[in-house]
């Protein structure tokens, strides 16, 4: 494969209608500026004649076609096209027009500047519009899901699908994968891009067909969320997930012990409101904050998660009551000292809980790379592997030679 400036990848799902008007935008955009580029088209075998159109349409235009039969997804199909791709600079766009074609010698040229790592066709910056037909509750989508990104990157449009960057930089992030729609997040958080600049873009509504965003992929990025905050943050956001989860077990406490307080003497009321909280505490940790031990026997996992919580309990009392005792200061202020016992019984808790009760035997290809002191339980079973499997792979990138970044537009 001969190399060439630019690669421009267009996951495609029964996206026929607007091939014929996107493929001569983009030819005679990149055209104008003296770019030698590649169109990538990655369908999923659309059902319509997406693959013949195709066809017909690289007899007069720069125009790849990479079907794929048994796959289907839209982050994947753009993981597929980069590693196919010959170009240095990789550009990522929807196949319906929503991302203005003329755009792209702006978004490339970006990256001439050695500083910048990432570019995104914004629609979130000074000079930047979505189209007028959006309604609030889509106005309200997008930004929430932006807002729930925030701790990952301060870009203001962390969910474009319309973006560019180096070769090098997909092929040195660390192992992507995806569940849903948000590639350019993915590679954003995984490359470790530091310096991203964003494009004013104006955000047309699609021009043919409907949108192939469904409500599962709203779900799928909440969990595609979770993964990446694990990745930024390793153990901290374990632990912080752990104290919601024992925030909602006080809710679930408190509440049973007022409705059985009802119905059973107050010891066995109290006991079992405990132990409602506790078995609650349980489900909610196994299901989400170490959702990587959730293959894992869950009975075992229960009587051991029983005994932490007698141990964390064990902790809080120790604490609280040996300051009063050591400390005449605490003795005055008994309960700043239970509040102490409190965090060490919870920290206590938190660490057997990691370390012991939801351990995953088996986890090769976590993706954990955590940023503090703490390490993540996937970080340390990594520890335990041998070097070779436990160091991150690149991401493989097909052999065709990577032109080194001279500046592609000027
Ligand atoms: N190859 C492939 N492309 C997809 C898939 N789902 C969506 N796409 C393409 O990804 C782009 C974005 O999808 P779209 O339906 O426009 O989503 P929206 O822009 O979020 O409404 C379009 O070019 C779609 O044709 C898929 O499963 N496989
Ligand atoms: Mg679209």
């Amino acid at each position: 494969m001969t190399p060439c400036d630019l690669t421009i990848i267009v996951p495609t799902y029964r996206e026929a209608a607007n091939l014929p008007v996107l493929v001569p935008r983009i030819t005679a955009a990149v055209h104008h500026v003296g770019l030698d580029a590649e169109i990538l088209i990655v369908d999923d075998n659309s059902p319509d004649d997406t693959p013949d159109l195709c066809r017909r349409l690289a007899a007069e235009f720069p125009v790849r076609l990479e079907v794929r039969q048994s796959e289907r997804g839209l982050s994947s199909a753009v993981i597929h096209g980069m590693r196919q791709a010959r170009g240095a600079v990789l550009l990522v766009m929807d196949a319906d027009l929503s991302h203005p074609p003329e755009k792209i010698p702006e978004l490339v040229a970006a990256l001439n500047d050695p500083e910048i790592d990432f570019v995104i066709g914004s629609r979130y910056v000074p000079g930047a519009a979505t189209d007028e037909s959006w309604g609030l509750f889509r106005k309200l989508n997008s930004r929430v899901a932006t807002w729930l990104a925030r701790p990952l990157t301060r870009v203001a449009d962390p969910m474009a699908g319309f973006f560019a960057l180096r070769k090098t930089t997909f092929a040195s992030a660390a192992p992507l994968d995806p569940i849903g729609y948000k590639i350019g997040l993915e590679l954003i958080v995984k490359g470790r891009c530091r310096q991203v600049r964003e494009i004013p873009i104006r955000f047309a509504d699609r021009l043919h067909g409907t949108s192939k965003l469904t409500l599962r992929e709203q779900v799928n990025y909440v969990r595609h969320l979770k993964r990446l905050y694990e990745f930024q943050f390793g153990g901290w956001f374990h632990l912080l997930l752990f104290l919601a989860v024992g925030l909602a077990g006080m809710g679930v406490d408190l509440a049973s012990y007022a409705v059985l307080l009802a119905w059973l003497p107050l010891a066995a009321a109290r006991g079992a409101a405990i132990w409602t909280a506790m078995t609650f505490n349980f489900w909610l940790n196994r299901r989400f904050t170490f959702s990587a031990a959730r293959r894992e026997p869950a009975l075992r996992q229960y009587a051991a998660f029983c005994l932490s919580c007698l141990c964390g309990a064990g902790v809080n009392w120790g604490l609280s009551v040996g300051l009063c005792r050591l400390n005449s200061a605490f003795d005055g202020h008994r309960l700043a000292a239970a509040m102490l016992g409190a965090v060490g019984g919870a920290g206590f808790n938190f660490l057997l809980s990691r370390s012991f009760v939801f351990r995953a035997r088996t986890r090769v290809g976590a993706a954990a790379q955590p940023q503090c002191g703490v390490s993540s339980p996937a970080s340390a079973e990594l520890a335990t592997l041998p070097a070779s499997l436990g160091q991150e792979p690149a991401n493989q990138v097909s052999e065709a030679p990577v032109r080194e970044s001279e500046p592609v537009v000027s």
